[in-house]
């Protein structure tokens, strides 16, 4: 039963039947199937690896794609707050936002949504993020962490442009960068000075959580 709900969502979104695709996603978010909340937050990532391959190969445009990603968002915004962790103490904070130029945000907010589950409070900031914004955040908001999303390969010039900007202004030090997004890599991230690649959402807030017990 599990297999048929969850091969019924990623047919309905990679369909592009938004209502089908919603009514998929209402099932599983109510509690009343086999499948759980991350298994469907997964199903639709993997959906979504598909439709940037089509996109990629030329068999579906930039329609397509926006269509996709409208549908994706709506059902995400079903599935992301019913996220559930242990989260039984307060971790401290997390400043998180996607680079600058790059408006992709469902990966970042699947991470936020975990880490809020597991009891960090989250600050924030969207898309499209300066590196003076996330500076002015981790100024104000003295996060243990920061957290970077980047999908386009022109934008992971920005994580660097961010690490230089905090430690021209002295916030480097007592703070823990993490970074992910499939532009991004683990060898990239270490060249970048970050201290940590995520390749996704749930081992991204593993990293967070094990800084917190640090
Ligand atoms: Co765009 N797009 N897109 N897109 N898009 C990609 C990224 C692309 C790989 C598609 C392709 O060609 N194969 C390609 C980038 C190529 C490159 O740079 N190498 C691309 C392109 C080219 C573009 C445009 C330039 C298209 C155009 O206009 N011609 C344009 C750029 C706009 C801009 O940002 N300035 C564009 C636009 C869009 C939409 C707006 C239509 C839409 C985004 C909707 C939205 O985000 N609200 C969209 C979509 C949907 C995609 C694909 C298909 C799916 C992205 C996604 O949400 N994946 C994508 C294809 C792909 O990624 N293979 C593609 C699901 C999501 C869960 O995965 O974000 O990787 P991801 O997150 C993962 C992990 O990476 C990790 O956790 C998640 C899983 O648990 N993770 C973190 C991510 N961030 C993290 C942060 C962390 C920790 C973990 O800590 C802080």
């Amino acid at each position: 039963m599990k297999r048929k709900e969850l091969e019924e969502l990623t047919g309905a979104f990679l369909d592009l039947e938004k209502k089908r695709t919603l009514e998929a996603t209402g099932v599983i978010a109510s509690g009343e199937s086999e499948s759980t909340v991350q298994e469907a937050v997964d199903a639709l990532a993997g959906a979504l690896q598909r439709v940037g391959k089509r996109f990629q190969e030329g068999e579906w445009f930039l329609g397509e794609l926006v269509y996709a990603g409208e549908i994706a968002r709506e059902a995400m915004d079903l599935l992301t707050p019913l996220l559930r962790g242990d989260a039984n103490e307060e971790r401290g904070r997390i400043v998180v936002g996607t680079v600058a130029g790059d408006l992709h945000d469902l990966g970042k907010d699947i991470f936020t949504g975990y880490a809020n589950s597991a009891g960090f409070d989250v600050v924030d900031l969207g898309v499209d993020v300066a590196p003076e914004r996330f500076a002015d955040a981790v100024a104000e908001h003295r996060p243990a962490a920061l957290g970077m999303s980047c999908l386009l390969t022109i934008c992971a010039g920005s994580v660097t442009t961010v690490l230089e900007e905090l430690e021209r202004r002295g916030l480097r030090e007592e703070l823990k960068v993490v970074v992910g997004g499939a532009a991004l890599t683990e060898s990239f991230a270490r060249e970048a000075g970050a201290d940590a690649f995520a390749p996704d959402a749930v081992t991204g807030t593993e990293i967070v959580r094990r800084w917190s017990k640090a």
